[in-house]
């Protein structure tokens, strides 16, 4: 079997550890496709925040506390680069860190794709799964918000991190995304794939630039393969982070319901065929959408890949 895992940060991290758990058991293959609109260039560096949360976490090197970056980090680079007032001092880069956005930084320089680029870096970590950026050029996530008075686009990690998700704001831009393509890969695993998987990861940030390339959201959403979806939201708050400023964002509800609705059937135009809800939310129903209601708290590794057998039995694959 071949597994296709749509997937942000942290939360499709997590996810992917279950995936890649059942995986072994039935000698399935994945393919993770991972958001690349949260990526940033500071400090001359290129940093992919989605790509590396996969890649740490699958590779035993994640910290767990922060789910971000490497553990056991240290941050003297940090530090320095504020004795210099050198901007922006928001964003903590790790000692660690600091060597993959190097070998990264320099790779993109000498011409290599992202998809490369990502290849070479797994190959140390040998996360046990295939890690594809969900696109070889530029679509990066801007917020339309108010700012010192003014409606300004700035980039998402400022929006984030900087803001904490609290500017009064418009909406979101996926600069580049109509005319970037999927990277190297991605549609060749998409059309050999016996099922796709929407990890729980924030619809908003993470699954939504991942689908704003065309191509690639044309292939999951007309493809051959079944597509079932995670809720990331359980009740009516995220499981973790500020998916539900997001959602307010787009004037959708914040419920397991409001998110399946966003994503849509795919019999109307959306990318579900199927949508796994919490176990609290049962009874969420999705218009077009086979909705099922299951524990979908990733409290470790028996219980992430619990909830993937389920979303393969949901898709008629198990
Ligand atoms: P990010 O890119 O690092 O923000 O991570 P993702 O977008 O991949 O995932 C963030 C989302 O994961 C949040 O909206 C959380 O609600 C969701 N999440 C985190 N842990 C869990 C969990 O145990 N169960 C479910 N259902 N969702 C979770
Ligand atoms: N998140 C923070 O809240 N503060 C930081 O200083 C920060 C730095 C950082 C550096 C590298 C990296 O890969 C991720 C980092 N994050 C940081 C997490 C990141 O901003 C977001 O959580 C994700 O982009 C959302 O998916
Ligand atoms: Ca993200």
């Amino acid at each position: 079997m071949r597994i296709v895992v749509l997937a942000g940060g942290i939360g499709g991290a997590r996810f992917l550890l279950g995936v890649r758990a059942v995986a072994r058991e039935l000698g399935a293959e994945v393919t993770a496709v991972v958001n690349v609109g949260d990526d940033v260039t500071l400090h001359g560096l290129r940093i992919c925040p989605d790509l590396d949360s996969v890649m740490y976490t699958l590779g035993g090197g994640a910290d767990p506390e922060r789910g971000w970056g490497r553990a056991g980090e240290s941050w003297t680079v940090k530090e320095e680069l504020a004795a210099y007032g050198a901007e922006p001092t928001w964003f903590g880069l790790g000692d660690k860190d600091i060597a993959t956005h190097l070998v990264r930084t320099r790779m993109l320089d000498a011409g290599y794709p992202l998809s490369a680029v990502t290849e070479a870096l797994n190959a140390r970590w040998q996360p046990g799964i295939r890690v594809l950026p969900a696109s070889d050029d530029r679509v990066e996530t801007h917020a339309v918000a108010e700012l010192d008075g003014a409606t300004r686009a700035i980039h998402f990690q400022e929006w984030w991190i900087r803001y904490r998700a609290e500017l009064p704001t418009q909406r979101f831009v996926f600069v580049g995304a109509e005319t970037a393509k999927p990277a190297a890969g991605v549609l060749d695993a998409l059309a050999a794939a016996d099922v796709v998987l929407l990890a729980p990861s924030n619809p908003v940030v993470s699954i939504a630039p991942v689908l704003a390339v065309p191509a690639l959201r044309e292939a999951v959403a007309t493809g051959r393969a079944p597509v079932v979806g995670l809720s990331p939201i359980i009740g009516t708050a995220p499981v973790r982070g500020m998916a539900d400023k997001c959602l307010a964002v787009m004037g959708v509800e914040c419920t397991a319901a409001g998110v399946g609705a966003l994503l849509g059937a795919r019999s109307a135009g959306g990318v579900l065929d199927g949508w796994l809800v919490d176990s609290t939310d049962a009874g969420a129903a999705v218009p077009g959408v086979e909705v099922r209601a299951v524990p979908l708290w990733m409290t470790d590794e028996a219980t992430t890949a619990a909830m993937v057998r389920e979303a393969l039995t949901l898709a008629g694959v198990a």
